[in-house]
């Protein structure tokens, strides 16, 4: 690999060279990158990660593969979204909102059980919450930014309205708990969500999906 793109030698073969636009598509998982490149036949090539002289080589090339090719996916993010509703037919609500995030996910979605909750930090006579956690496969061109912009819409769309108290009574609430690895400290997005960890209407939802 360098600047221009890479090549690749094999016994008895000539010397075949990719520049960056040829490769569509780049696929990471936990043991190396698929690099996908249209021939006469598709293929992806693939680069195990112990084939690397040292985990900082490999997180060199990733990190120049990332500034040059458009679709890079990483297989094994995972996306865990909150889901909580203290207002209307919860129930119902939370049911359907699930509903609606499978659009989001590559893959069906894992979900836990519906829970009824006790309101935490919320303003006096609160009523109980229903909380669920889903897990989600991001599409390849999905970013935090544009999972959240989505869950927002869908909020409105289960009659969100802008806060005037702090946790009052909400119809539907989606809050972006993880995004694989990402990490954000913006004013709009933190991740992972700051005091998901410590909260047991988040905890003990996403124990029942994911254990680990
Ligand atoms: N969400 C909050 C504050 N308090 N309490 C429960 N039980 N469930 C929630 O989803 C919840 C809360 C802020 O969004
Ligand atoms: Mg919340
Ligand atoms: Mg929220």
């Amino acid at each position: 690999f360098d600047e221009g793109g890479f090549s690749l030698t094999s016994e008895g073969h000539a010397k075949s060279s990719y520049n960056w636009s040829s490769i569509k598509r780049v696929v990471e998982n936990s043991g190396g990158l698929f690099i996908y490149i249209p021939r006469w036949i598709d293929c992806y090539f693939w680069f195990p990660k112990v084939a690397f002289a040292s985990e900082n080589d490999y997180r060199d090339l990733i990190n120049l593969i990332k500034a040059r090719v458009r679709k890079f996916q990483t297989l094994d993010t995972k996306i865990f979204v909150a889901l909580g509703s203290n207002l209307g037919n919860s129930r119902e609500i939370i049911f359907q909102a699930i509903g609606r995030l499978r659009k989001f996910s590559r893959e069906p979605l894992l979900k836990s059980s519906l829970w009824q909750t006790t309101p935490v930090d919320c303003p006096p006579d609160s009523p109980a919450f229903v909380n669920a956690m889903a897990v989600l496969i991001p599409f390849p061109n999905e970013t935090p930014e544009s999972l959240l912009e989505k869950l927002q819409q869908l909020e409105k769309e289960f009659g969100r309205q802008s806060k005037k108290i702090l946790n009052e009574p909400r119809p539907l609430d989606l809050d972006l708990i993880a995004f694989g690895n990402e990490i954000r400290a913006s004013e709009k997005l933190t991740l992972p969500h700051p005091r998901a960890h410590e909260r047991r209407f988040v905890l003990q939802p996403l124990a029942e999906i994911a254990p680990d």
